[in-house]
């Protein structure tokens, strides 16, 4: 769907190979890496985007689920790496879809504010952290397409799942949306 100057764009592939300005990473709060796809962004971006978090870390202490950080790429086809933490589905009153909505907004901003024209994001909190994908779809999708009603900048966001299944419920939420 295209709102205003900004393509929104559900497609199939592995984040770390796809060649945006920002990389969005669906971490956990102590920024340490993990599995699923933020093991996938630290083993191919390299070290350096791990000793980035530890230096936030360092700063700040951790990151809560909702709000989001910036680092280098690394190796990455990317200038920067967004890490958000999405909430752990507990299910769907204790916040969950705020938290959500929030982290895709916070990660949009920053991005936004370091200049970025194309943002990919994985389905955050859809994996180990048990969201269901079809509310979770949705919510990505509204949060896209709201941030681009409201600012001019982004050419592109754009994401990226990891199976055909995932892909199909994302095409599904977008046809809801009335894309
Ligand atoms: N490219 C795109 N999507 C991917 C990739 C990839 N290379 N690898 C996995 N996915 P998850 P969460 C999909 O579990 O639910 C980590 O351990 C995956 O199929 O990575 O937010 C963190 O450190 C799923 O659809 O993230 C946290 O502790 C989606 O990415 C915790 O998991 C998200 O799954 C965060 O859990």
């Amino acid at each position: 769907m295209k709102i205003g100057a900004t393509e929104i764009l559900p497609k199939r592939g592995d984040i770390t190979r796809e060649s945006v300005d920002v990389i969005v990473n669906a971490a956990n709060s102590d920024l340490l890496g993990g599995g699923g796809v933020d093991g996938a962004i630290h083993r191919a971006g390299g070290p350096e985007i791990l000793a980035e978090c530890r230096e936030i870390r360092t700063r700040q202490g951790g990151c809560p689920a909702g709000e989001a950080v910036i680092t280098g790429a690394g190796r990455l086809a990317a200038k920067y790496v967004v890490h958000t933490v999405g909430p752990v589905w507990r299910g769907g009153n204790e916040g969950e879809p705020k938290l959500l909505r929030s982290a895709y907004r916070n990660s949009l901003a920053l991005a936004a504010e370091h200049g970025a024209k194309t943002v990919a994001f994985p389905s955050i909190s859809t994996g180990v952290y048990g969201y269901p994908i079809e509310k979770a779809a949705g919510i990505a999708l509204s949060a896209a397409r709201e941030w681009a009603e409201e600012h001019d900048g982004l050419e592109e966001i754009r994401f990226i799942l990891f199976s055909d299944d995932d892909l199909e419920t994302y095409k599904k939420a977008a046809a809801r949306l009335g894309a």
